[in-house]
């Protein structure tokens, strides 16, 4: 299964090089384009001439498939090629550099070439078996969507699995509408800051079954830090390899079959795990629903455009902190009904994005979401730690003896600070509270370097 490229054309030297944004960010979205530009004729390529450059070299790193068409017979070969390279898992950017002589050429007898589409390969019975009895033994699984399972319109067979095995599910931003955000095991879209509430659900699991994940969404390290889970690879194609997405089993081929041939034979979970995670993301989603404050909060923005919108309507995300609200809180029912750039995430793909989408869909409304100086999305709201849950369970008696020993460090902290600044106003004569910083206030160590950030594995999953 494929989706069709789109193509785009450009003429020679700048006109290609305006292109490198859009195809990097096609390559990275794994978004299947075929882009093809102009070139210097052949016969002026050795020399300095006016606006010829090494496009290939330039488009080769950004691209699946990049390449110079030096003879006209050749022509049916490249094309097929490029959609084919552009057009197969994972999808990306096909490049084709066309010189002007060659362009200019006669040629008698040759005709596009057939397609040949290539079946995508059964997921081997020994891989099936084996991904579930791991399911089977699972006390705590939840499934990671990522964009594959769309590609490869593989959504029902995902909500099929998830419900015959009672799994909740989670997206990557790309991945948002493979479940719908109204189903009950859906659990919202998870990769938008350092450990945010739906990444409990993957500290809790002991099994993470990632479904067409791609990787350059929301790196392993940020959600699987601890190597604690087993991990169950689910795709088209083979894993990448990182240190923290080691796997114990994975099942390489058609996604929906490999689905509905795990369904069969794995144990399902007696009960649905995560429904407290869930009622979290309800809660927040709806928390600003009627917020009258002014200017207007993205969240109540983000509630409004889905009131107003049919689930089938489709919203493009520019890239900036309204892409993290985007993904956090738009409402996505359908899968393609909320698009996000999360490989390159270039921003610009706001407009030309609602303009495709209504040409892709005339009969839909497609919105974008654009914003200037939107707040970030602040520190995410605070899950129950191991440590609250113990404290919970704790008698009176225990909790009020866990809060005077907390006062009194704190009062024993007080006083060496009270002793400090006294010593300190001091030594500048003056009462006045000092200028100099004392050395372990002082922000630099001695060497004159900044000092280190507390170390903490978890940060931002990404910058836009
Ligand atoms: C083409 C491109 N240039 C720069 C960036 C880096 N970048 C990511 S977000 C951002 C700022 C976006 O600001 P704005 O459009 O005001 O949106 P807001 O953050 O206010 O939602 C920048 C410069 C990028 N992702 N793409």
């Amino acid at each position: 299964m494929y989706t069709d490229a789109g193509v785009c054309l450009a003429t020679l030297g700048p006109g290609a090089t305006n292109l490198v944004t859009g195809i990097a960010d096609a390559n990275m979205d794994s978004a299947p384009v075929v882009a093809i530009a102009g070139q210097a004729a052949t016969t002026r390529m050795h020399k300095e001439s006016h606006q010829h450059l090494d496009l290939v070299g330039l488009f080769a790193p950004i691209s699946k498939y990049s390449t110079q068409i030096l003879a006209p017979e050749i022509i049916p070969e490249i094309v097929r090629k490029a959609f084919k390279q552009s057009q197969a898992e994972k999808p990306g950017a096909s490049f084709i550099d066309f010189p002007e002589n060659i362009a200019q050429a006669e040629i008698e007898g040759k005709e596009p070439l057939k397609v040949q589409a290539a079946m995508t390969p059964e997921p081997p019975e020994a891989k099936i078996k084996q991904a579930a009895e791991i399911i089977s033994r699972a006390k705590y699984p939840i499934i990671m969507a990522g964009n594959g399972v769309i590609r490869s319109r593989a959504t029902d067979e995902l909500l099929a699995f998830a419900e015959k095995l009672n799994i909740p599910v989670a997206t990557t931003f790309m991945a948002k509408g493979a479940i719908a955000h109204s189903h009950p095991l859906s659990l919202g879209t998870v990769g938008l800051q350092a450990h945010d509430y739906v990444d409990c659900g993957f500290d809790r699991a002991d099994v993470i079954i990632c479904v067409g994940y791609d990787m350059v969404e929301y790196h392993p390290y940020l959600w699987h830090p601890e190597k604690h889970a087993q991990i169950i690879h689910v795709d088209q194609s083979p894993a990448e390899v990182d240190e923290y997405y080691i796997l114990a089993a994975g099942v390489i081929g058609d996604i929906g079959e490999s689905l509905d041939r795990i369904a069969e034979i794995a144990r399902p979970q007696d009960k649905a795990n995560l429904a407290s995670l869930r009622e979290f993301v309800i809660q927040e989603h709806a928390e600003h629903a009627e917020d009258p404050a002014f200017p207007i909060v993205p969240q109540r923005i983000l509630w409004d455009v889905r009131q107003v919108l049919e689930p089938e309507d489709i919203v493009i995300s520019d890239v900036g902190a309204h892409k993290m609200w985007t993904a956090r809180l738009y409402q996505a029912e359908r899968p393609n009904t909320c698009i996000i750039s999360n490989g390159f995430a270039s921003m610009g793909i706001g407009l030309p994005g609602a303009i495709a989408a209504k040409i892709a869909h005339p009969e839909r409304t497609a919105r974008t979401i654009v914003s200037n100086l939107m707040p970030p999305i602040p520190a995410p709201k605070r899950f129950k730690t191991l440590e609250d849950l113990k404290r919970e369970n704790m008698t009176l008696e225990q909790r009020v003896e866990e809060l005077e020993t907390e006062n009194a460090r704190l009062k024993d902290e007080n006083a060496r600070l009270q002793k400090r600044l006294a010593k300190s106003e001091r030594l500048s004569g003056n009462g006045s509270a000092p200028r100099k910083r004392s050395k372990k206030t002082s922000r630099k160590s001695k060497g004159g370097r900044p000092a280190r950030k507390p170390s903490g594995k978890r940060t931002e999953s990404h910058p836009s």
